[in-house]
């Protein structure tokens, strides 16, 4: 059954995806879109590399310093607990937030290493739900094709393959595959209205879950 309509909020909205799928070229314009309509709108990223934590990540994924598999996710899943309050907030006060990349990257990217699903889910468990998971989907060999691939730590075909094995395992109700080989505008097409109703749907007090839903 559907639950009591809460206090009206912002939408929180994830896009996820391999890399190079064009999750931060469809972000920044979801968020132009919105605010030219007069939608309280703000892109958010995971990792947020601005904090402490955060540096820390950068460091890792730029390839100048090592960490353990374990630490590392513990890492990524804590820099999403440090934002957490602010984010909570921001949603309370009508702000819909477009992210870059969530939780759902958190245990696909981890479990691509080979750790177990479960033990890479529960640093997750409590933290904000997203309304929405849109998963832009493109065939590994075509996001290694657009421009800047192989100089992060993850971004290898193989890598990459796996990645996308571990992301098959984690839709759930809010996640809607988007078919993302085509151009920019096509692709924002698609994501337009599943967006702009998700943004009502939340005015009018759609409650706010927890991980995992
Ligand atoms: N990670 C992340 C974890 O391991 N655990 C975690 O908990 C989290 C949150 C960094 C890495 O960290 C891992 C996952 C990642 O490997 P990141 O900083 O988000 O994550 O890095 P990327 O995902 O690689 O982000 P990118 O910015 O590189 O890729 P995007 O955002 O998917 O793609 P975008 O929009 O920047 O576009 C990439 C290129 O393609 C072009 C763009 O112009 C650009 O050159 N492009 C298109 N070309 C053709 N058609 C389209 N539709 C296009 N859209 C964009
Ligand atoms: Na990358």
């Amino acid at each position: 059954a559907e639950a009591e309509a809460g206090p009206s909020r912002g939408a929180f909205i994830v896009l996820e995806g391999l890399d190079r799928s064009g999750k931060s070229t469809q972000v920044q314009k979801l968020v132009e879109y919105l605010k030219s309509r007069g939608v309280e709108a703000e892109a958010w990223r995971f990792p947020d590399r601005t904090t402490a934590m955060g540096k820390m990540i950068a460091s890792y994924l730029d390839s100048k310093s090592e960490l353990d598999d374990c630490a590392v996710h513990l890492l990524f899943s804590a820099n999403r607990w440090e934002k957490r309050s602010l984010m909570e907030a921001k949603l309370r006060e009508g702000t819909t937030l477009i992210v870059d990349r969530y939780s759902y990257s958190g245990v696909a990217f981890t479990a691509a290493k080979g750790l177990p699903f479960d033990w890479c889910k529960a640093p997750e468990v409590g933290l904000p739900a997203p309304d929405a998971v849109l998963y832009l989907q493109i065939p590994p060999e075509a996001a290694l094709e657009r421009g800047g691939y192989g100089e992060e730590r993850y971004e290898k075909l193989d890598f990459q393959r796996v990645v996308a094995s571990k992301y098959e395992q984690l839709r759930d109700a809010t996640w809607q595959d988007i078919d993302a080989r085509k151009g920019p505008d096509e692709v924002q097409a698609v994501l337009r209205p599943i967006v702009d109703r998700m943004v009502q749907t939340c005015k009018q007090g759609r409650p706010l879950s927890r991980l995992w839903p």
